[in-house]
């Protein structure tokens, strides 16, 4: 490539970026009363600058090729943040590494832009080899929590197995999203750890976690369900007294493993939480969103819990590295009681979907319990269509 051939592509391609940045994107028409989809995924790896991909220097890169791919942004955290909608992205090069960015975006729906520098995150004594799915907490005690999975290789796997890892709750906090502390992983009794949630408020003077005790890896063993557990300091994060407030359940939503989302959301009638549920199929694992709400005075007593899935892939969503996914772990509500839930697609791309708390608070209190029959099932529908037409013959 000439110099000026160079320079055209690169401009050529700059726009390119800036007008994927910029397009507008679209409430979807055909939702179901509960929460609206977009038109547009609100990240995808293209989103990601150009120059954390591609060498810009004519001298040492004249053939404009890219250097550091990036592979998929997905499962991030999200957050308000100074006026702005602001997401921890979990941003996954091609080398399969994850790491942390934050995107920002003015309406939380579109125009979401990465800053420059993605999170320099510093390990501990112990480095791990992969960090990801951050959940942000604005805790009362005044720090911007960020609890993720930390990932290390498996000191006793066998010769010759490469991939089995353990997988253990990091803990970094920040105040201002770009200087980050890191504290000690949290320690607990029930194996490894992930999917670890710390809730915004003290309870009995300690900090509450959310947990998902595991037995292996990928397979969850004995363990699995979420638990939820206290530690005195956050410093040195202990919990000792580890209970399972949400179990897994048999031919259900969540029948092989389930885990918490973002931290909940305080609300007039209890806590409201976002989980992901996970059963078995011919195809694989096929994870889904749901909901449940719990006791506004002890987070730790589940009150409700609807039936079935709140969200499950569809379209596009359904396809990616690990397809059939859908996994929340931020949601932000504005000023104006409108949630945002950020949604990451097939572990590939990341989407937001809106609603209201008034509206999701009614979702979880009047969609029937799971009877987890059949027969029970059918009576339930059978009651719905009841008054349906009783009050249409009137
Ligand atoms: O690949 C699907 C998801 O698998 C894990 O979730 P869980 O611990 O519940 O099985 C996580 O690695 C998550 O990032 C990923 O989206």
């Amino acid at each position: 490539m000439t110099k000026k051939e160079f320079e055209k592509s690169l401009a050529k391609k700059m726009r390119r970026h800036t007008q994927l940045i910029e397009r507008s994107n679209k409430a979807r028409k055909d939702g179901n009363g509960i929460f609206t989809r977009y038109k547009y995924p609100v990240l995808t790896a293209e989103h990601t600058p150009p120059f954390w991909r591609y060498d810009l220097n004519y001298k040492t890169n004249p053939h404009l090729m890219e250097r550091l791919g990036i592979n998929a942004t997905f499962n991030a955290g999200a957050m308000m943040f100074d006026g702005k909608y602001i997401m921890v992205v979990r941003v996954e090069g091609n080398d399969r590494k994850s790491f942390f960015a934050i995107a920002q975006s003015p309406n939380g729906i579109d125009n979401w832009a990465f800053w420059d520098y993605p999170v320099t995150l510093p390990e501990t004594d112990n480095p791990d080899v992969n960090v990801y799915d951050m959940r942000l907490t604005h805790h009362e005690d005044g720090w911007i929590y960020g609890l993720f999975c930390t990932e290390r290789k498996d000191p006793h796997a066998p010769d010759g197995d490469t991939s089995s890892a353990v997988a253990d709750c990091g803990i970094a906090r920040t105040k201002d999203l770009k200087n980050w502390e890191r504290l000690p992983d949290l320690q607990t009794h029930g194996g490894q750890q992930r999917n670890c949630v710390l809730h915004p408020e003290f309870i009995k003077n300690k900090y509450a976690i959310y947990t998902r005790p595991q037995d292996g890896f990928i397979d969850i063993g004995k363990g699995g369900g979420i638990g939820f557990g206290l530690t005195d300091s956050m410093e040195q994060a202990v919990i000792t007294k580890e209970t399972i407030i949400e179990n897994k359940v048999y031919h259900t939503i969540k029948e092989v493993k389930n885990g918490l989302g973002p931290a909940p959301i305080k609300t007039k009638e209890g806590w409201l939480h976002l989980a992901h549920g996970v059963r078995n199929t011919a195809a694989g694992l096929r994870y889904v969103l749901y909901m449940f709400l719990t006791d506004l005075k002890a987070p730790s007593k589940v009150i409700k819990v609807p039936s079935g899935y709140f969200m499950a892939p569809e379209g596009e969503e359904r396809v990616g590295d690990v397809s059939n996914v859908l996994f929340s772990n931020g949601w932000i509500v504005n000023g104006k009681e409108e949630v945002f839930i950020y949604y990451g697609s097939s572990d590939t791309r990341m989407h937001v979907a809106t609603s209201t708390v008034e509206k999701l608070v009614d979702y979880v209190l009047h969609t029937p319990e799971d009877g987890l029959r059949s027969a029970a099932s059918v009576m339930t529908r059978n009651e719905l269509i009841k008054q349906n037409l009783k009050h249409k013959k009137k």
